[in-house]
């Protein structure tokens, strides 16, 4: 599995952590998708259309070997799966699972651009990035995140709501 890509899970409607849950296991039974690993979890205030609840943010690392049409395709699926629900646009959903990153490529199709446009605006995406990738430089803006997150207005709005503090992805959900 020779690609790289990070992708931002968001949720904020039933039970935020158990939807977590279950999408990390639903990747991770992915032939072709291997979890290399996660941020912390982050309570964030809405952004774009702020009459809703608060989301819980991370940013997840997998390999794949399969093209980003396909992650696309198979990060839809998850959210039907576990029962998406989303009425306004930028509103309230259960499950929001969107490609970030994929190696350092630059894609434009009618359905996906990546990197995402919006996540160089987005405090609730580029922390948690961050804490994963310090150094990061991102494609295309060829910015560092830091750079990023000093223009960035809304820091506050991103809180530590759970510290990853063990080795697996998994060990989020074990205490
Ligand atoms: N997702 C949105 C719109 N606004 N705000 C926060 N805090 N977190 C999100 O994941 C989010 C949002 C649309 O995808
Ligand atoms: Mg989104
Ligand atoms: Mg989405």
């Amino acid at each position: 599995m020779e690609n790289i890509s990070y992708l931002s899970i968001g949720s904020n409607m039933g039970n935020r952590l158990d939807t977590f849950k279950k999408t990390f296991q639903l990747l991770d039974e992915h032939a072709h998708i291997k979890l290399l690993s996660c941020s912390s979890l982050y309570e964030t205030d809405p952004v774009g259309y702020t009459d809703q609840d608060c989301f819980l943010n991370a940013v997840i690392k997998v390999e794949t070997d399969i093209k980003p049409e396909d992650l696309l395709q198979t990060c839809m699926q998850i959210e039907q799966e576990l029962g998406r629900k989303r009425d306004i646009r930028w509103g309230p959903r259960t499950l929001d699972l969107d490609i970030l990153l994929y190696n350092h490529e630059n894609v434009e199709t009618e359905i996906l651009s990546i990197p995402h446009p919006r996540m160089d605006e987005r405090a609730f995406v580029i922390i948690p990035l961050m804490e994963l990738e310090p150094d990061m430089i991102l494609p295309k803006m060829n910015t560092s995140l830091s750079d990023l997150l000093d223009k960035i207005p809304d820091k506050e709005g991103v809180r530590l709501w759970k510290l990853k503090n063990g080795e697996g992805v998994f060990a989020l959900f074990e205490s």
